[in-house]
């Protein structure tokens, strides 16, 4: 089923929903005349239950921290590995260990068929309609990097404006900032509001005929609020500006298709998706891509070098210099079959549910200040304030409890500022979470408040 929702002034499409959804409500979230969200009542396919045989897939969540068992709520930072992820790269080590596009000999051949085979399951799983339109970076961060001074440095220049958000992780702010001193484009910000929502009732004085690129996060990594993708793409088309979509703390959380979404750039990474470290993509538009300039330079990315210059390699290696992180795109491949395995809609609702849950639980605590819009529209993250408490000091009473949640500014300072804070405590969730464990943060809060009071 491919659910479009219309209204009277924009075309709203979602990421493409799997068929074996039953979708047995729709509800329309309005503010202004704009459609903003869809949530869907999933209920009657979603078995709660699952999550047990699935806990026995990570290792790391038997182990106990501080004597009891430990309570991992830090997704958003980075997520636990499977068995499947860790034995993928476990086998590329133990058998086959090899640098790949180089040898002819077995072992990189089988490198390289493994790696390419894992960009390939990459493509599908965010539909791209190319796996030459995924180039592997370390992680979001480089992704959002290789587009600012690559494309950015190629198509940017002063009376030209960059527009992001005030809810950006710094990863999609400080970039543009850099290449902004060096060559003197301006750069804008969408506000947000009290709620946490992007504030969109100056978007038409924001987002003009001078905006190149329209750059901003799927969902945030503080507030969990979910931003109106297609409505923000359609806004840009129409002034001409290119749509870079920040997906971190989207794609490993629920179905993402870019060929719905429309976006020319989308980047995540690895490791908050159960793969490892050190791999992240870059997806991009075919056309759009071949024009840009390489980033680094190095083997790989060339054609042919000659003394007197050289040329590029095609895509995606054009971007892709030295050695690469093999055995994390391997890892990353197998995550990605993990996710596929369980179900990103089922993950989808699960954090949802927990989420709502948890927002649910924590607003009746004495002092409690929750950050973003309610539970309904929220990604599977609730990030807060206790009054009198630090947020440093909440994360060090929870882990005495064996619960890890972040503290500080999450890498987002704006959006602390906006609230006048400098920082907040997060908890966040994934395929493994519980609804026991959310009772087991709330008693620990709970707990932290008594002892603070006193
Ligand atoms: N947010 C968090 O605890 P990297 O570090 O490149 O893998 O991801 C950067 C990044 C970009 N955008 C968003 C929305 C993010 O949430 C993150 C990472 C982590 O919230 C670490 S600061």
């Amino acid at each position: 089923m491919d659910v479009w929702v219309y209204n009277t002034q924009s075309l709203h499409r979602p990421a493409r929903f799997s068929e074996t959804w039953q979708v047995s409500e729709i509800r329309y979230i309005e503010y202004g005349t704009r459609l903003e969200i869809m949530t869907l009542n999933l209920a009657a396919t979603y078995d709660e239950t699952k999550v047990d045989e699935l806990r026995n897939d990570f290792p790391v969540l038997s182990r106990l921290v501080h004597g009891v068992p430990l309570v991992y709520l830090d997704n958003a930072a980075t997520t636990q590995k499977p068995l499947a992820v860790i034995e993928a790269m476990d086998q590329y080590y133990r058998s086959y260990n090899s640098n790949i596009h180089r040898g002819v000999h077995t072992l990189s051949e089988e490198a390289t068929a493994a790696y390419e085979d894992a960009r390939r399951r990459i493509a599908q799983f965010i539909n791209a309609p190319s796996e030459k339109q995924i180039v592997f970076t370390r992680n979001a961060t480089e992704a959002i990097n290789l587009v600012a001074y690559t494309w950015g440095r190629a198509n940017l220049g002063p009376g030209d404006e960059v527009l992001i958000t005030e809810m950006e992780h710094h990863g999609n702010i400080v970039p543009w900032q850099i290449l902004r001193d060096q060559i003197g484009f301006t750069l804008r910000y969408i506000p947000i509001t009290e709620e946490g929502r992007l504030d969109l009732s100056q978007l038409d004085d924001l987002l003009t005929e001078r905006t190149k690129i329209l750059s901003f996060v799927h969902v945030s990594n503080v507030l969990g609020t979910i931003n109106p993708v297609a409505q923000l793409t359609a806004a840009a088309r129409a002034v001409g500006a290119l749509v870079m979509l920040d997906a971190s703390q989207s794609v490993p959380h629920m179905p993402v298709d870019v060929q719905a979404l429309d976006v020319d750039f989308l980047v995540f990474s690895g490791h908050k998706m159960c793969g490892p470290t050190g791999i992240g993509v870059l997806y991009g538009k075919r056309e759009i891509l071949e024009a840009m300039p390489p980033f680094m330079g190095g083997g790989d990315m060339i054609r042919e070098v000659k003394m007197s210059g050289s040329r590029w390699n095609t895509l995606p290696y054009k971007f892709e210099a030295g050695t690469p992180a093999i055995a994390e795109g391997i890892g990353l491949g197998a995550a990605v079959d993990y996710l596929n395995a369980v179900g990103m809609d089922w993950i989808w609702q699960h954090e949802h549910a927990l989420a709502a849950y948890a927002h649910e639980q924590i607003a009746q605590i004495e002092g409690i200040r929750i950050l973003g819009p309610g539970p309904e529209e929220r990604a599977g993250l609730v990030s807060f304030t206790l009054d009198g408490i630090h947020p440093h000091d909440i994360s060090a009473i929870l882990d005495q409890s064996g619960i890890a949640i972040r503290a500080g500014h999450h890498c987002a300072q704006p959006i602390h500022t906006h609230y006048d804070i400098a920082a907040s405590a997060r908890a966040s969730f994934y395929l493994y979470n519980t609804k026991e464990e959310v009772d087991k943060l709330t008693a620990a809060l709970e707990k932290a408040v008594e002892i603070f009071l006193i």
